[in-house]
Parts: structure tokens; C-alpha cells; sequence
């Protein structure tokens, strides 16, 4: 059955990012994700990961001005020693955290540019950014956004990804689904995972549309989740959704899967 990590980006945001470390193990995860590691003392998330018997799946590329609507900067002709120097950073971030995803959010579609420029510009970035991850044993994901919220990003469904992916034909790449963001844009995700799971290096959940907790909307991830071992999927499911309850609460669901992972030690719950 799948394997869940926590996604601190979500959950136990009442938290410093430090402390949501130990509220994952303490509640049972043996995995963690986030979006950025890069406001973080890199030593102190290693000793923290170290501590709780955590293992790192996944975090960004730098994504720019988050607070201001940037969702990457991966087609921007202008900033692509900005984008190489992120990509440094981000090998050597998972190097010493040894994580083996770093997932690229490409950005929205920049006023003004030539759609033929910005897109030569996101393979070449993307290529780039493969083969300096490969160097470190990191397969870089791609990850659609839903465009209902995120309006005129450069990646939006699964096709999408997929087209970039080959044109980028750089063997440690894949896709990110986000199971959340596939329900919003196009749906058929059982299909979806049966034709295109081989090419899975993340995936992501929540329910829809609320992005709230697994039971809140309108997936059925009792039958969902299964299809990811139908098709040999062997990576990790981040729990990315926003709690409408206290976290904890937000875990019940989960048991039934839990059974079947590898024993760990629960501290409380
Ligand atoms: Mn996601």
C-alpha cells in the first residue's frame, strides 16, 4: 500500500518549521515534505530528520515571490542564471538531506513574452536542471497546476507535463501528480494512473474541491490509492491538504492504509 508523507508546507502550520519535524514523527510519519528549505538552517532540518527517523521525499526549486503570485520563474529569459544558481543550491540541499525529488514548479505565463521564447527557455531550464540533479542521484518532478486558481501557469494538466518530460528526454525526470490539482483540471484519475503511473516520481493528495483532508469532498482515495500499487507505483503520497480539523484528527483515515507499512514506533497519538 502506499507510503504517506507529511507536507509540512500544510500541515502543523502553527508550528516553526523545525517543530512540524517532530509533530510528523510524533504522529506516525515516517517521511516529510516541504516547499522550501531554503529559509532553514540546513544542519538543524538534518539533525531534526535525524532525530525522528524522518526521511526527506521531496522539496522546490525556489519559487520566487511566493507572496506576490510567483509560482516559479522556469520560462523567464531573464533570470536564468537566477534559476541555475537555484538549482546549486537546491543539489546540495538534497545531497545533505539526502532527498531524491526536487520538484520544479515552472510559473506563470509572463506578460509581453514570446509563448515560442518562454517555452525554449523552460526545456532548457528543465534540462538543465535534470542533469545537475542527476549528478546528486535527484530525479526532478514537474508538477501541474490547476489553472481554476492559478491562472496562466505554464504547466496545467497531466499532458502538459508529459509533453515536457520528453522534449526534455533526460532519463531522472517524472511527473508530480497531485491528485488535488488533476481533479480541478481534467478529472479521470483512475485512468489517469493505470496509462501514466510508470512516469509517477511524486505524487500528492487532498480532497476536492475544498483541499481539505481525504473525506471531505468528492475522491474516493479508498479506490484511488489502490491503483497506485495496481501499476507499481513504489514512491510516496504526501498528505498535501489544508486540515479543517485539529491535524491529528485529520489522520483517522489513514489507518487502514498504515497497517500495511513497515513497523515503526509510534510515539503518541
Ligand atoms: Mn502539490
Amino acid at each position: 500500500m502506499p507510503r504517506f508523507s507529511a507536507n509540512l508546507s500544510f500541515l502543523f502550520q502553527d508550528l516553526p518549521l523545525y517543530e512540524r519535524l517532530d509533530a510528523a514523527a510524533a504522529n506516525g510519519f515516517r517521511a516529510v515534505e516541504y516547499a522550501s528549505p531554503y529559509e532553514s538552517e540546513i544542519a538543524e532540518l538534518k539533525r531534526r530528520l535525524t532525530a525522528n527517523g524522518l526521511t526527506q521525499v521531496l522539496f522546490n526549486l525556489p519559487m520566487g515571490d511566493v507572496a506576490n503570485g510567483e509560482r516559479g520563474y522556469a520560462s523567464d529569459p531573464s533570470r536564468i542564471g537566477e534559476f541555475r544558481r537555484g538549482v546549486g543550491a537546491a543539489a546540495q540541499i538534497a545531497r545533505e538531506l539526502n532527498c531524491t525529488r526536487v520538484n520544479c514548479l515552472v510559473g506563470i505565463a509572463i506578460p509581453g513574452l514570446d509563448p515560442a521564447r518562454a517555452h525554449t527557455t523552460l526545456i532548457e531550464n528543465l534540462r538543465y536542471a535534470a542533469s545537475t540533479l542527476a549528478a546528486v542521484g535527484v530525479t526532478l518532478v514537474v508538477e501541474p497546476l490547476n489553472r481554476i486558481e492559478t491562472p496562466g501557469f505554464l504547466t496545467g494538466t497531466t499532458a502538459e507535463a508529459l509533453a515536457q518530460i520528453a522534449e526534455v528526454g533526460e532519463p531522472n525526470m517524472r511527473l508530480q501528480y497531485d491528485c488535488y490539482h488533476a481533479q480541478r483540471a481534467e478529472g479521470n484519475l483512475i485512468a489517469t494512473i493505470r496509462a501514466h503511473g510508470a512516469q509517477f516520481g511524486h505524487v500528492q493528495i487532498a480532497d476536492s474541491p475544498g483541499r481539505n483532508e481525504p473525506g471531505t469532498g468528492e475522491l474516493a482515495y479508498e479506490r484511488i490509492l489502490p491503483v497506485l500499487d495496481e501499476v507499481g507505483y513504489d514512491g510516496w503520497v504526501g498528505l498535501e491538504y489544508r486540515p479543517s480539523r485539529p491535524v491529528p484528527e485529520t489522520f483517522a483515515w489513514l489507518d487502514a492504509f498504515r497497517a500495511h507499512e513497515a513497523p515503526r514506533q509510534i510515539k503518541s497519538r
